[in-house]
Formats: C-alpha cells, structure tokens, sequence
C-alpha cells in the first residue's frame, strides 16, 4: 500500500475557549481512501455492542471495532473492550496519521456508520483508562457526515460544525475532552456507510 501523500496542507487550527482542534480536510487522496475503506468494511470483525445507560441497555447505534496493542483495555457505558490485534491496513493507517499529528497511539475505535440511522450521542472522550487532556486523531472514510462540537458548561460559546469528508483528520487534544462534547448526528439524507477510526493512547494493563 503506497504512503498518504504527506501533502497534508497544514493543519486549520481552532482554539475555542477550553478546546484545541487541528483539522486536515485531506490527508490521503481520494483513490487511497476508497481502497482503504472497501478493505475495512470487507475485513474488520465488526461487533454490534449493547450499552448501559441509565440502567437501560440498548444496541450501540453502529458496528464498531476496539484494536490495540496487548493489555490496552477500553471500558465505557458499562461496555468492556478488550483488543483485537491490529490489522495490518489499520496499522498502515494508524504510522501516517502518527508521522502527521506528531503523535503516538496504542489504540483505536472503529465505528462503522451503515445508514444515516446510525449515529453517535452527545459524549466526550474522557474515560479514566485516558488519562487527563487526552489526545485524540478521528479519521474519515466513505461518506461525508456532520460532526458537533459543543462547550458543556459556556452557552455563550458557539457550537462548531465540520462536515468530515472522506481523507480527513481531526485531532482533538488539550483540555477538549474535560471541557466540549461531540456527536456525529443522524441525517434523514440517504447516505452511503462512513467508516470513522478514532486514535487513542490508553493506559495497558
Ligand atoms: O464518528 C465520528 O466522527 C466520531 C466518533 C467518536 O466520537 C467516538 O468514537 O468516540
Ligand atoms: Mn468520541
């Protein structure tokens, strides 16, 4: 598989009160992207989880995928995820976006979007296993969703808004996950599936 192009423009920066984003609308070309994508959708060994929220269990609104090195655990709404060893086209993918967010990982959520039924609530990514101002690379493949980002305690602030087509990357790091939520909403719009690949480093046990 060839490497991203490292063309990646430089990064848009955002830094919103208690938040820092950088954002590459286009990290791989187009072609990559779509080999990138059919690989995943026809390998990955993806899961329909349930959660527990407010006592209430419910399928998880999308497949998903943990992977990590040994011992990199991830637990959340009563979900416990131990990894599946990395794939090697998610391996090839996790050394570019290292190289171009200057940043390491030892983990990933895969979520598979199949419709715009499937979605992702309101949350931040603030697990204890992340420790404090995690860093966090969400990268895109197939079609181009919504994604919100909205200050949990400031209504003055404004909301942000970026469609993330497929080849994009957003890092979200410093105080983002203490302070801002996100989502990926439903759209009514017939979409085709999105694959979303959020890097993480968490603590291994
Ligand atoms: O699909 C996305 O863009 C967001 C995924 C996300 O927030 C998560 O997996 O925690
Ligand atoms: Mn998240």
């Amino acid at each position: 598989m060839n490497t991203f192009t490292s063309v990646a423009a430089p990064a848009e920066i955002y830094t919103p009160p208690d938040a820092h984003l950088l954002f590459w609308p286009q990290i791989a070309p187009e072609s990559m992207c779509q080999q990138l994508y059919s690989k995943l959708y026809s390998t990955l060994p993806w899961q329909q989880d349930q959660i527990t929220i407010y006592g209430k269990t419910l399928p998880v609104p999308r497949l998903q995928v943990w992977m990590g090195d040994p011992g990199a655990h991830y637990q959340y709404s009563g979900l416990a995820l131990s990894p599946h060893p990395w794939n090697q086209t998610v391996a090839t993918i996790k050394r570019q976006i290292e190289k171009i967010s200057d940043h390491q990982f030892n983990s990933v959520l895969i979520n598979l979007y199949r419709s715009g039924q499937d979605s992702n609530g309101w949350h931040s990514d603030n697990e204890p296993e992340l420790g404090e101002n995690p860093v966090i690379a969400s990268f895109s493949l197939g079609a181009t969703r919504r994604f919100r980002l909205r200050h949990k305690y400031r209504k003055d602030i404004l909301p942000y808004t970026f469609d993330l087509i497929s080849g994009s990357l957003l890092l979200m790091s410093g105080a983002t996950q203490k302070y801002w939520q996100h989502c990926l909403t439903k759209t009514a719009r017939p979409v085709e599936p999105r694959i979303n690949l959020t890097f993480r480093k968490v603590a291994t046990t």
